[in-house]
Protein backbone atom coordinates (compact mmCIF):
# COMPACT_ATOMS: atom_id res chain seq x y z
CA UNK A 1 0.00 0.00 0.00
CA UNK A 2 1.75 3.52 -1.06
CA UNK A 3 0.92 6.34 0.97
CA UNK A 4 3.37 8.66 -0.01
CA UNK A 5 2.02 11.44 -1.75
CA UNK A 6 4.13 14.29 -3.90
CA UNK A 7 2.77 18.15 -3.39
CA UNK A 8 4.58 20.82 -5.50
CA UNK A 9 7.72 18.18 -6.54
CA UNK A 10 7.88 17.45 -2.99
CA UNK A 11 7.20 13.68 -2.15
CA UNK A 12 6.02 13.24 1.25
CA UNK A 13 6.51 9.51 2.78
CA UNK A 14 2.83 9.39 4.07
CA UNK A 15 -0.06 11.32 3.56
CA UNK A 16 -1.09 12.01 7.13
CA UNK A 17 0.91 14.94 8.84
CA UNK A 18 0.41 17.58 12.28
CA UNK A 19 -1.51 20.50 11.47
CA UNK A 20 0.28 23.74 12.28
CA UNK A 21 -0.55 24.47 15.97
CA UNK A 22 -0.72 21.08 17.40
CA UNK A 23 2.27 19.62 19.09
CA UNK A 24 5.32 22.20 17.06
CA UNK A 25 5.96 25.10 18.88
CA UNK A 26 9.59 23.97 20.69
CA UNK A 27 12.66 22.28 18.88
CA UNK A 28 11.56 19.37 21.19
CA UNK A 29 8.45 19.08 19.51
CA UNK A 30 9.88 19.72 16.32
CA UNK A 31 12.07 16.48 16.71
CA UNK A 32 9.59 14.03 18.31
CA UNK A 33 7.41 14.77 14.87
CA UNK A 34 10.67 13.94 13.31
CA UNK A 35 10.87 10.89 14.95
CA UNK A 36 7.49 9.82 14.37
CA UNK A 37 5.43 8.62 11.89
CA UNK A 38 4.16 11.97 10.46
CA UNK A 39 4.44 12.83 6.73
CA UNK A 40 6.08 16.05 7.22
CA UNK A 41 7.09 18.52 10.19
CA UNK A 42 4.53 21.54 9.96
CA UNK A 43 6.20 23.99 12.07
CA UNK A 44 3.94 26.63 14.39
CA UNK A 45 2.86 29.54 12.73
CA UNK A 46 5.47 31.84 13.36
CA UNK A 47 5.88 35.93 13.59
CA UNK A 48 8.67 37.98 13.68
CA UNK A 49 8.85 38.59 17.24
CA UNK A 50 8.71 35.60 20.03
CA UNK A 51 5.29 35.41 21.52
CA UNK A 52 4.10 34.09 24.90
CA UNK A 53 0.47 33.38 23.21
CA UNK A 54 -2.81 34.76 24.71
CA UNK A 55 -3.59 34.19 28.62
CA UNK A 56 -4.65 30.52 29.86
CA UNK A 57 -6.56 28.64 30.32
CA UNK A 58 -6.62 29.10 25.97
CA UNK A 59 -7.03 25.24 25.13
CA UNK A 60 -10.47 22.92 25.90
CA UNK A 61 -11.25 19.88 25.16
CA UNK A 62 -14.69 18.59 25.16
CA UNK A 63 -16.70 15.09 23.45
CA UNK A 64 -17.20 17.04 20.36
CA UNK A 65 -13.71 18.77 19.92
CA UNK A 66 -11.44 21.37 21.02
CA UNK A 67 -11.89 25.17 21.32
CA UNK A 68 -8.29 27.32 20.92
CA UNK A 69 -7.42 30.31 21.33
CA UNK A 70 -3.59 29.94 21.96
CA UNK A 71 -2.63 33.53 20.29
CA UNK A 72 0.43 32.79 18.29
CA UNK A 73 2.73 31.25 20.98
CA UNK A 74 5.96 31.04 18.90
CA UNK A 75 9.76 31.69 18.92
CA UNK A 76 9.92 33.54 16.18
CA UNK A 77 11.01 33.75 12.48
CA UNK A 78 14.89 34.08 13.53
CA UNK A 79 14.53 31.06 15.96
CA UNK A 80 12.97 28.59 13.37
CA UNK A 81 14.84 29.72 10.65
CA UNK A 82 17.90 28.64 12.91
CA UNK A 83 16.45 25.23 13.93
CA UNK A 84 15.00 24.22 10.48
CA UNK A 85 18.15 23.28 8.79
CA UNK A 86 18.60 20.57 11.82
CA UNK A 87 15.40 19.28 11.38
CA UNK A 88 16.33 18.36 8.10
CA UNK A 89 18.27 14.79 9.63
CA UNK A 90 14.73 13.52 9.47
CA UNK A 91 14.14 13.20 5.86
CA UNK A 92 10.91 14.22 5.51
CA UNK A 93 9.67 17.58 4.35
CA UNK A 94 9.42 20.71 6.39
CA UNK A 95 6.66 22.81 6.04
CA UNK A 96 7.23 26.55 7.56
CA UNK A 97 4.27 28.15 8.74
CA UNK A 98 4.32 31.62 8.50
CA UNK A 99 2.15 34.51 10.05
CA UNK A 100 2.42 38.21 11.03
CA UNK A 101 0.31 41.09 11.90
CA UNK A 102 0.58 42.99 8.61
CA UNK A 103 1.98 42.34 5.30
CA UNK A 104 5.89 43.48 5.84
CA UNK A 105 5.99 40.79 8.40
CA UNK A 106 4.74 37.80 6.34
CA UNK A 107 7.77 39.28 3.79
CA UNK A 108 10.00 39.59 6.43
CA UNK A 109 9.47 35.75 7.21
CA UNK A 110 9.58 35.20 4.00
CA UNK A 111 13.75 36.39 3.95
CA UNK A 112 14.05 34.46 6.88
CA UNK A 113 13.04 31.04 5.46
CA UNK A 114 14.86 31.82 1.94
CA UNK A 115 17.82 31.67 4.13
CA UNK A 116 16.92 28.03 5.83
CA UNK A 117 15.26 26.59 2.93
CA UNK A 118 12.36 24.58 4.46
CA UNK A 119 10.57 22.28 1.87
CA UNK A 120 7.43 24.52 1.97
CA UNK A 121 5.72 27.55 3.03
CA UNK A 122 1.90 27.61 3.92
CA UNK A 123 1.11 31.14 4.71
CA UNK A 124 -1.52 31.86 7.07
CA UNK A 125 -4.47 33.07 5.91
CA UNK A 126 -7.03 32.43 8.79
CA UNK A 127 -5.64 32.88 12.58
CA UNK A 128 -8.76 33.83 14.64
CA UNK A 129 -7.68 34.29 17.64
CA UNK A 130 -5.60 37.94 17.56
CA UNK A 131 -7.78 40.69 19.50
CA UNK A 132 -8.86 43.51 16.84
CA UNK A 133 -7.23 41.38 13.89
CA UNK A 134 -9.40 39.66 11.40
CA UNK A 135 -8.94 36.50 9.57
CA UNK A 136 -6.82 37.76 6.64
CA UNK A 137 -8.84 35.17 4.43
CA UNK A 138 -12.35 36.82 4.86
CA UNK A 139 -10.74 39.80 3.06
CA UNK A 140 -10.33 38.88 -0.67
CA UNK A 141 -8.61 41.81 -2.00
CA UNK A 142 -6.07 41.86 1.05
CA UNK A 143 -5.57 38.32 0.71
CA UNK A 144 -4.40 38.32 -3.44
CA UNK A 145 -2.34 41.83 -2.51
CA UNK A 146 -0.34 39.49 0.74
CA UNK A 147 -0.14 36.70 -1.77
CA UNK A 148 1.60 38.51 -5.22
CA UNK A 149 4.19 40.26 -2.24
CA UNK A 150 4.75 37.08 -1.19
CA UNK A 151 5.21 35.75 -4.69
CA UNK A 152 7.50 38.60 -5.82
CA UNK A 153 10.05 37.46 -2.64
CA UNK A 154 10.48 34.08 -2.79
CA UNK A 155 11.83 31.26 -4.98
CA UNK A 156 10.42 28.32 -2.25
CA UNK A 157 6.91 26.55 -3.36
CA UNK A 158 4.05 28.22 -0.61
CA UNK A 159 0.26 27.22 -0.28
CA UNK A 160 -2.61 28.91 2.12
CA UNK A 161 -3.84 27.95 5.18
CA UNK A 162 -7.67 28.66 4.42
CA UNK A 163 -10.59 29.58 7.24
CA UNK A 164 -13.77 27.64 6.42
CA UNK A 165 -15.70 29.70 3.69
CA UNK A 166 -19.62 28.67 4.06
CA UNK A 167 -20.88 30.23 0.96
CA UNK A 168 -19.95 28.71 -2.86
CA UNK A 169 -19.28 32.64 -4.11
CA UNK A 170 -16.35 32.85 -1.43
CA UNK A 171 -14.67 29.57 -2.41
CA UNK A 172 -15.05 30.45 -6.07
CA UNK A 173 -13.35 34.11 -5.14
CA UNK A 174 -10.62 32.53 -3.64
CA UNK A 175 -10.20 29.41 -5.83
CA UNK A 176 -9.68 32.59 -8.58
CA UNK A 177 -7.37 34.48 -6.67
CA UNK A 178 -4.83 30.98 -6.08
CA UNK A 179 -5.13 30.45 -9.71
CA UNK A 180 -3.87 33.98 -10.55
CA UNK A 181 -1.16 33.93 -8.06
CA UNK A 182 0.02 30.84 -8.69
CA UNK A 183 -0.15 29.08 -5.34
CA UNK A 184 1.58 25.63 -5.26
CA UNK A 185 -1.52 23.84 -2.54
CA UNK A 186 -3.98 25.35 -0.35
CA UNK A 187 -5.02 23.55 3.23
CA UNK A 188 -8.63 23.58 4.35
CA UNK A 189 -9.72 24.75 6.74
CA UNK A 190 -8.30 26.32 9.82
CA UNK A 191 -10.67 26.08 12.90
CA UNK A 192 -14.07 27.43 12.99
CA UNK A 193 -13.18 30.89 13.98
CA UNK A 194 -14.54 33.00 17.03
CA UNK A 195 -17.01 29.89 18.42
CA UNK A 196 -18.35 29.59 21.65
CA UNK A 197 -18.33 26.48 24.17
CA UNK A 198 -20.35 27.09 27.46
CA UNK A 199 -19.94 25.52 31.29
CA UNK A 200 -23.39 24.95 32.52
CA UNK A 201 -22.33 24.01 35.90
CA UNK A 202 -19.93 27.25 36.25
CA UNK A 203 -22.05 29.10 34.38
CA UNK A 204 -19.09 30.18 32.19
CA UNK A 205 -17.00 30.60 29.29
CA UNK A 206 -14.25 27.65 29.23
CA UNK A 207 -11.68 29.67 27.85
CA UNK A 208 -10.13 33.16 28.81
CA UNK A 209 -8.95 35.28 25.66
CA UNK A 210 -11.84 37.22 23.97
CA UNK A 211 -14.04 36.87 26.58
CA UNK A 212 -14.50 32.92 25.81
CA UNK A 213 -14.52 33.34 21.88
CA UNK A 214 -12.03 30.97 19.52
CA UNK A 215 -11.40 28.66 17.24
CA UNK A 216 -13.47 25.15 17.03
CA UNK A 217 -11.55 22.30 16.07
CA UNK A 218 -11.99 18.19 15.99
CA UNK A 219 -14.76 15.40 15.10
CA UNK A 220 -17.52 18.45 14.98
CA UNK A 221 -15.65 20.32 12.30
CA UNK A 222 -15.38 16.87 9.91
CA UNK A 223 -18.40 18.31 7.33
CA UNK A 224 -17.68 21.73 7.08
CA UNK A 225 -14.00 21.06 6.72
CA UNK A 226 -14.74 17.86 3.86
CA UNK A 227 -17.21 20.93 2.09
CA UNK A 228 -14.32 23.32 1.68
CA UNK A 229 -12.09 20.09 0.53
CA UNK A 230 -14.91 19.44 -2.00
CA UNK A 231 -15.44 22.49 -2.96
CA UNK A 232 -12.02 23.51 -4.02
CA UNK A 233 -11.51 20.27 -5.29
CA UNK A 234 -14.38 21.05 -7.74
CA UNK A 235 -12.94 24.32 -8.89
CA UNK A 236 -9.71 23.58 -8.76
CA UNK A 237 -8.87 19.65 -9.24
CA UNK A 238 -5.56 18.50 -10.57
CA UNK A 239 -3.91 22.12 -11.03
CA UNK A 240 -4.17 22.83 -7.35
CA UNK A 241 -3.22 19.88 -4.36
CA UNK A 242 -5.44 20.19 -1.60
CA UNK A 243 -4.64 19.28 1.94
CA UNK A 244 -7.27 18.21 4.19
CA UNK A 245 -7.84 19.40 7.35
CA UNK A 246 -10.55 19.15 9.81
CA UNK A 247 -12.38 16.24 12.49
CA UNK A 248 -9.47 14.02 11.57
CA UNK A 249 -9.36 11.15 14.12
CA UNK A 250 -9.55 7.77 12.33
CA UNK A 251 -7.76 6.37 9.14
CA UNK A 252 -11.52 6.63 7.65
CA UNK A 253 -11.45 9.98 8.16
CA UNK A 254 -8.70 10.52 6.04
CA UNK A 255 -10.33 8.47 3.42
CA UNK A 256 -13.42 10.69 3.60
CA UNK A 257 -10.94 13.40 3.16
CA UNK A 258 -9.10 11.65 0.20
CA UNK A 259 -12.35 11.03 -1.39
CA UNK A 260 -13.29 15.02 -1.16
CA UNK A 261 -10.26 15.77 -3.13
CA UNK A 262 -7.31 15.65 -0.64
CA UNK A 263 -3.97 14.50 -1.68
CA UNK A 264 -2.65 14.38 2.06
CA UNK A 265 -3.97 15.66 5.29
CA UNK A 266 -3.21 17.16 8.34
CA UNK A 267 -4.23 16.27 12.26
CA UNK A 268 -4.46 19.11 14.88
CA UNK A 269 -6.94 17.96 17.96
CA UNK A 270 -6.50 14.19 17.64
CA UNK A 271 -2.42 14.55 17.70
CA UNK A 272 -2.95 17.31 20.41
CA UNK A 273 -5.05 14.70 22.66
CA UNK A 274 -3.25 11.60 22.10
CA UNK A 275 0.21 12.66 21.27
CA UNK A 276 2.81 11.15 18.35
CA UNK A 277 1.74 7.56 18.68
CA UNK A 278 -1.82 8.66 16.55
CA UNK A 279 0.46 8.53 13.33
CA UNK A 280 0.76 5.10 13.95
CA UNK A 281 -2.42 4.63 14.56
CA UNK A 282 -4.08 6.34 11.77
CA UNK A 283 -1.68 4.90 9.61
CA UNK A 284 -2.44 1.11 10.09
CA UNK A 285 -6.45 2.05 9.97
CA UNK A 286 -5.91 4.18 6.50
CA UNK A 287 -4.30 1.26 5.12
CA UNK A 288 -6.53 -1.50 6.31
CA UNK A 289 -9.07 0.66 4.96
CA UNK A 290 -7.81 1.59 1.50
CA UNK A 291 -6.70 -2.16 1.43
CA UNK A 292 -10.26 -3.59 2.13
CA UNK A 293 -11.66 -1.19 -0.26
CA UNK A 294 -9.01 -2.58 -3.03
CA UNK A 295 -7.20 0.41 -3.58
CA UNK A 296 -3.12 0.66 -3.77
CA UNK A 297 -2.29 3.95 -3.13
CA UNK A 298 -3.80 6.92 -1.39
CA UNK A 299 -3.74 8.98 -3.72
CA UNK A 300 -5.99 6.11 -6.18
CA UNK A 301 -9.20 7.57 -4.02
CA UNK A 302 -8.40 11.11 -4.46
CA UNK A 303 -11.62 12.96 -5.54
CA UNK A 304 -13.38 9.67 -6.24
CA UNK A 305 -17.04 10.79 -3.98
CA UNK A 306 -20.00 9.74 -6.27
CA UNK A 307 -22.91 11.82 -5.92
CA UNK A 308 -26.53 11.18 -6.05
O1 LIG B 1 -2.36 30.38 17.73
C1 LIG B 1 -3.60 30.33 17.57
O2 LIG B 1 -4.39 30.81 18.38
C2 LIG B 1 -4.19 29.72 16.37
C3 LIG B 1 -3.74 29.96 15.09
BR1 LIG B 1 -2.23 30.96 14.70
C4 LIG B 1 -4.44 29.40 13.99
O3 LIG B 1 -4.12 29.61 12.80
N1 LIG B 1 -5.54 28.67 14.25
C5 LIG B 1 -5.96 28.42 15.51
O4 LIG B 1 -6.97 27.72 15.70
N2 LIG B 1 -5.27 28.95 16.57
Amino acid sequence: MDLSVTIAGIRFPTCVMNASGARCVTYEELERLGQSRSGAIVTKSMTREPRQGNPEPRYFSFPGGSLNSMGLPNLGYPAYAHLIPALRRFKKPIVASIAGFQPEDFIEGVRYMNEAKPDLLEINLSCPNIPGKPQIGYDMEASERLLQMIKAHTELPFGVKLPPYFDPVHHEAMAQILGRVGVSFLTAINSIGNALVVDPDHESVVIKPKGGFGGLGGPIIKPVALANVRAFWKLLGDRMPIIGTGGIQTGIDVFEHLLCGATAVQVGTVLVEEDIRVFDRIETELREYLDRKGYRSAIACRGRLKEL
